[in-house]
């Protein structure tokens, strides 16, 4: 695990929050379950938020830890589900899960690393390329980004307008070879494919084109913006892509 990663640590608290109020750097993070647990505690409140992986470990999740910065998520199925396209585009769209399974399906495999430090090899992904999207909504030419917004009510992500529009990055509404479930953020996720996990925002409800990046959730909290695998959160990890 990796000590720049506020996510592991029960707390949606930046680290250089987290350090200044509590004054606890000499733990230094270890990535000690028991360790962990430890902290866990001594944020008292802020754990029910349990987005550590370690209390989430998913059942038969194939590796997956389960995150959630929110401490409940409502479900959405078929007859609920919309996303919307908007923003500096000619063509604002809401989609129903029906209207995206009709579009063209793109199928990936490659490894998901979270920057906390777990990988799982090998993980099907399929969906709707996002620049199919962005391309039908018709982005004006003043835009520069896109931000993704959840039914969480509280994640967010963004990505340059160049980033949105590689050929893996995904509006995604399958992963392992099934319709995403609830916990892994169904029915549809984001899957940014060369970057780490934190990037493939789930419970996707909106895109937004916008002029610049908006930092996201977890950017405003210390990681960084340009999230490539190996390349970026001083972590030195295998790519992804
Ligand atoms: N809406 C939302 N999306 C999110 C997160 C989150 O807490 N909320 N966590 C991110 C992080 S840090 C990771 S590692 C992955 C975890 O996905 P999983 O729960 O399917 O394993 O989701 C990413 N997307
Ligand atoms: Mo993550």
């Amino acid at each position: 695990m990796n000590s720049t990663s506020p996510e592991g640590r029960g707390t949606p608290v930046g680290r250089r929050i987290f350090l200044g109020t509590l004054g606890l750097g000499a733990l230094g993070f270890i990535a000690a379950p028991g360790l962990q647990r430890g902290t866990e505690a001594l944020l008292g409140g802020t754990a029910g938020l349990d987005p550590t992986g370690l209390t989430g470990l998913l059942p038969n999740g194939g590796g997956f830890r389960y995150y959630s910065v929110t401490s409940s998520v409502p479900h959405k199925d078929a007859e609920t589900y919309r996303l919307t396209v908007d923003g500096l585009v000619d063509r604002p769209a809401s989609y129903t899960l029906a209207n995206l399974r009709a579009l063209p399906q793109t199928r990936m495999v490659r490894d998901v690393q979270c920057v906390t430090g777990w990988r799982v090899p090998g993980t099907p992904f399929e969906g709707v390329r996002l620049s199919r999207l962005l391309d039908a909504a018709g982005v004006r030419s003043s835009a520069g980004a896109v931000r993704f917004t959840c039914f969480d009510g509280t994640y967010t992500e963004s990505l340059t307008l160049e980033q949105a529009r590689r050929a893996d990055v995904l509006v995604a509404l399958r992963m392992q070879d099934k319709d995403i479930g609830h916990s892994h953020g169904g029915p549809v996720r984001l899957y940014v494919a060369p970057m780490y996990f934190y990037k493939s925002a789930k419970w996707l409800s909106g895109i937004t084109v916008t002029e610049d990046v908006e930092p996201g959730f977890w950017e405003e909290r210390g990681y960084d913006v340009d999230a490539w695998v190996g390349r970026s959160n001083g972590r030195d990890d295998e790519p992804t892509t």
